[in-house]
């Protein structure tokens, strides 16, 4: 039997939201407060996703303010496809409410946005045999809008408040053969994660609970995956139903800790007695009929081209001016917008972390400047590993303390620096000749999720500077909605960047 491995789309990509247009399915995730925002993705088959771009680009779509603190921003989007146009509906929570945008392509380009007046976030749509556009907003609150103006026609009609968990969100609405499905989630983003229905003859109600809810949660249970809710459906071309939805693989020592955010997960959905039921989520399942693999994308960006490839985000914005791909062809280029990782404003680059153990490694050229590879959750949680006037250093930024943890001198000119990112189980790398690890002094060795080693390499000799406990850059620690990010980064000077690598292994 052939088999897919949960998740389909690892590290931070929380709130999925999915939509099939003939063969192909597309999907988005929340992205708060990093620019480009939502990344789309294209599957033929469920399992195997490529993200194809961002949905929101362009920096007047995002509208997201220099100050939008961490976790704010765009909160979760629903993608769907009505009358051979997509539209892609979510919040900016630090700005201006909900709003929609459209495309006739997913790739792009989409619309401006038109901004919708209903209150709550999570906003979803529908539309009835008439034509009748429906928003349905946290709470379960349902409202009839005109989706080209974004004039509110009726509503909002608060119709389901779920069985009873904090915070019901996430609704999505489905006109399914003669009923109206109301899916939504209950229990809050955290362990206690569920997915709920209900179901009516109308968008306006009265909804009847599903007989069974919730639908699905891994809430009381030693399952690998944790925190599963934020649910979305789709029928695939072969008439399977599939739920995508999100969930967490927490790691170490009670609490435990996640580090990678919320990831999207997939599990088969069957029809009981007019019912979806759904779960549990497993890390492998039978495979959908569409099995359609991708050729694999090389792990290495060496900034040959002309536009910077879709995976790459930064921290609210992306100021022209702070980021060249033509100033030294071959090399990305960044120049410094902020003197410190500690607050908002400055100039980085980087991509999700999406494996529990990986290595990271960048060749760059840090003449003049301060500059460097950085592992961060946001301001107040990053390891940086950062060279400045001959001198590389791993600095740790831990809430309101900051320490630089290790430090080695450097000859002038090019080098190569290296992230590796172990779970905690497994022994720590050889190294040509090891620097000052004081394990004591970084914690590791205890009950952390991971372990991170800092590397530089000059010539032939690869020198560990740090190695450094993970569990402080993991949400429980943090806390928010994201994920590990790690890039490239500059606060003084400019530098160019050669390549970038990111090796990911199961
Ligand atoms: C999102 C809410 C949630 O808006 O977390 O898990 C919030 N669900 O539905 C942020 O992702």
């Amino acid at each position: 039997m052939r088999t897919y491995d949960n998740p389909v789309i690892s590290g931070f990509h929380p709130d999925p939201s999915v939509c099939r247009v003939g063969e192909d399915h597309y999907l988005v995730c929340s992205s708060f407060e990093y620019f480009p925002g939502v990344p789309i993705f294209h599957s033929r088959d469920l399992v195997h996703w490529r993200q194809i771009g961002n949905v929101l680009d362009r920096p007047s779509q995002l509208g997201l303010p220099p100050d939008a603190p961490a976790s704010g921003g765009v909160y979760a989007p629903t993608l769907r496809h009505h009358d051979g146009l997509f539209y892609m509906i979510t919040t900016n929570v630090s700005a201006r409410g909900n709003f929609l945008v459209t495309a006739e392509r997913p790739e792009g380009p989409w619309s401006d946005p038109v901004r919708i007046d209903v209150p709550g976030i999570d906003p979803d749509l529908a539309w009835d045999d008439d034509g009748n556009c429906w928003c349905t907003t946290s709470g379960n609150q349902v409202s009839r809008i005109d989706p080209l103006t974004g004039a509110v026609l009726e509503g909002p009609i608060p119709v389901w408040s779920g069985t009873g968990g904090k915070y019901p969100e996430a609704p999505h609405l489905f006109h399914i053969g003669e009923w109206w499905y109301l899916l939504m989630s209950e229990g809050g983003t955290e362990r206690a994660h569920a997915v709920s229905i209900a179901r009516a003859r109308s968008p306006r109600g009265p909804y009847e609970p599903g007989p069974a809810n919730p639908i699905l949660t891994h809430r009381g249970t030693d399952r690998p995956i944790q925190s599963t809710g934020h649910a979305d459906l789709v029928q695939a071309a072969d008439g399977t139903w599939w739920m995508v939805l999100l969930g967490t693989r927490p790691r170490g020592h009670t609490p435990e800790f996640h580090v990678l955010g919320r990831e999207t997960f997939l599990t088969p959905v069957r029809w009981v007695d007019g019912w979806p039921v759904a779960g549990p989520v497993e890390e492998r399942h039978a495979a959908p009929a569409a099995w359609h693999p991708l050729p694999a994308e090389s792990s290495r960006d060496d900034f040959d081209g002309a536009v910077l490839a879709p995976q790459w985000i930064s921290p609210r914005g992306r100021p022209d001016g702070s980021w060249s791909l033509a100033e030294r062809p071959g090399r990305l280029t960044l120049h410094a917008t902020g003197p410190t990782l500690d607050r908002p404003g400055h100039t980085f680059i980087g991509r999700r972390q999406q494996h529990h153990d990986c290595r990271i490694a960048a060749h760059l050229d840090p003449t003049g400047a301060r500059a460097g590879l950085s592992v961060r959750l946001d301001e107040a949680h990053h390891y940086d590993l950062e060279v400045h006037d001959g001198q590389a250093s791993v600095i740790a930024r831990i809430g309101p303390l900051r320490r630089c943890v290790a430090g080695h001198p450097v000859p002038p000119g090019p080098l190569t620096l290296e992230i590796r990112v172990r779970t905690a189980d497994v022994p720590p790398p050889t190294v040509t000749r090891p620097g000052e690890v004081d394990r004591e002094r970084t914690g590791v060795g205890g009950h952390g999720p991971d372990t991170l080693a800092f590397s530089v390499h000059t010539g032939d000799e690869r020198v560990l500077l740090a190695e450094l406990d993970g569990r402080y850059l993991s949400t429980e620690v943090a806390t928010g909605f994201t994920g590990r990010v790690i890039g490239m980064y500059v606060t003084e000077g400019s530098a160019a960047f050669d390549w970038f690598d990111y090796e990911g292994t199961a």
